[in-house]
């Protein structure tokens, strides 16, 4: 089945007892045992709750993947995966991605054991080069967060397989709707799904989609034992979201490529960030991994001062972190999301103070382009 339709039926979402058309919530902690470790599937909602499988099976099926497994947020997920490596274990990731996964790697596990190197994964030859024989993982973000930086995901998933290297991508800035790292080679997809997946900014999960039995057996124990799972209720949301990701994807897209031209026309604009702009340094390979270019794109002002006039002087757009809801929002990155990146490290990947970010919405267009001329004007 195509995209749309498996977003919508993927994961018996049809109630077997009652033949409710929606997922019911099964909002139990702990389930009756017919005998001394008899169950009907199910014992205690943290090893697994049947919301979440069916929540599970759909966010799998949006990746092509055979196994989905839901995380309390974006970085539990990353957390999770986290717990299949060792002391001593080395783990290589993109430079430039969002800041706190950045946060998570430099300060909770490097003081536990396991040493990061940050590298420019759109560089083939540098990764080659940062692996080491104690090398178990890369982590990739593509596009970044937020200089819409992409990487060659086929190229790293031979390079990785060479190496005996498991790849992850974070496919949180596209969604499953515009890219399938899984097709492309990639062992296991991250997606925080508070942004797209989500799309209405009142939810927070992660999710881990991968086709490999070792992984479903190692993951589903760290769940079950580490215990950051999302509740029913949260999972119900999310699977309510997943149905309409298509149509919201293509609108943020529309919409979003429309601003970037705006913006690009900008004389107070110095510099747009867009994989959808021919401006684009990787504009053929965003053409050739990915089948649209998304909702999120960055620009750069003249200086900080320019960029605080416009980011506290719009109307349609809120000054917010986050992404990937239906309301637009623009971010300061340096100030915001990457607070906690020292600024010599962000602005070695061009991440400066004068740099904006925007979720673009589903709005009428014609509404966050005049918002932004008018803010603008301001500077
Ligand atoms: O917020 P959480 O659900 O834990 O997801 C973390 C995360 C992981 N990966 C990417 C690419 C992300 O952008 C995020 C979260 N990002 C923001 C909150 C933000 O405003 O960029």
């Amino acid at each position: 089945m195509r995209f749309n339709t498996r977003a919508i039926h993927a994961g018996d979402q049809v109630d077997a007892l009652t033949g409710a058309i929606c997922q019911p919530i099964i909002q139990s902690s702990t389930f009756v045992q017919e005998d001394i470790g008899v169950t009907r599937g199910y014992d205690y909602s943290r090893a697994g709750n049947p919301t979440r499988t069916a929540l599970e099976a759909n966010l799998a099926s949006l990746e092509g993947a055979r196994f989905g497994h839901a995380f309390s947020s974006g970085l539990a997920a990353l957390q999770g995966l986290m717990h299949l490596l060792k002391q001593g274990d080395h783990l290589v990731c993109s430079a430039g991605v969002y800041g706190g996964t950045w946060r998570f790697l430099t300060k909770v596990m490097a003081p536990w054991g396991l040493k990061t190197d940050f590298v420019d994964t759109a560089d083939v030859e540098a990764v080659r080069a940062a692996f080491t024989p104690a090398t178990r993982m890369l982590l990739v973000e593509t596009p970044t967060n937020p200089m819409m930086r992409l990487s060659d995901i086929r190229a790293l998933a031979d390079l990785c397989q060479a190496h005996g290297v498991l790849l992850v991508v974070d496919n949180t800035f596209l969604s499953p709707y515009f890219q399938n790292p899984l097709d492309l080679g990639a062992d296991v997809v991250l997606h925080s799904c508070t942004k797209y997946l989500g799309g209405h900014s009142d939810l927070i999960m992660g999710a881990l989609m991968h086709s490999r039995e070792d992984l479903h057996e190692a993951l589903a124990f760290v769940q079950k034992s580490a215990g950051a799972v999302p509740g029913p209720f949260e999972c119900f949301l999310l699977l309510r979201s997943t149905k309409t990701l298509g149509v919201r994807m293509e609108r943020h897209f529309e919409n979003a490529l429309r601003v970037a031209h705006f913006l690009d026309e900008s004389e107070a604009v110095t510099r747009v960030y867009y994989p959808g702009l021919e401006s684009h340094p990787q504009y053929e390979l965003a053409h050739r991994q990915m089948r649209g270019f998304g909702g999120m794109l960055s620009f750069e002002l003249k200086d900080y001062q320019a960029a605080r006039t416009v980011a506290t002087h719009l109307q349609v757009f809120s000054l917010a972190e986050s992404l990937g809801g239906v309301e637009s929002l623009i971010n300061h990155p340096a100030g915001m999301t990457h607070a906690s990146v020292p600024k010599a490290e962000r602005e070695a990947y061009g991440l400066t103070d004068a740099l904006l970010r925007l979720s673009v919405g589903i709005e009428d267009v014609e509404d966050l382009v005049e918002d932004l001329a008018l803010a603008l004007a301001k500077i």
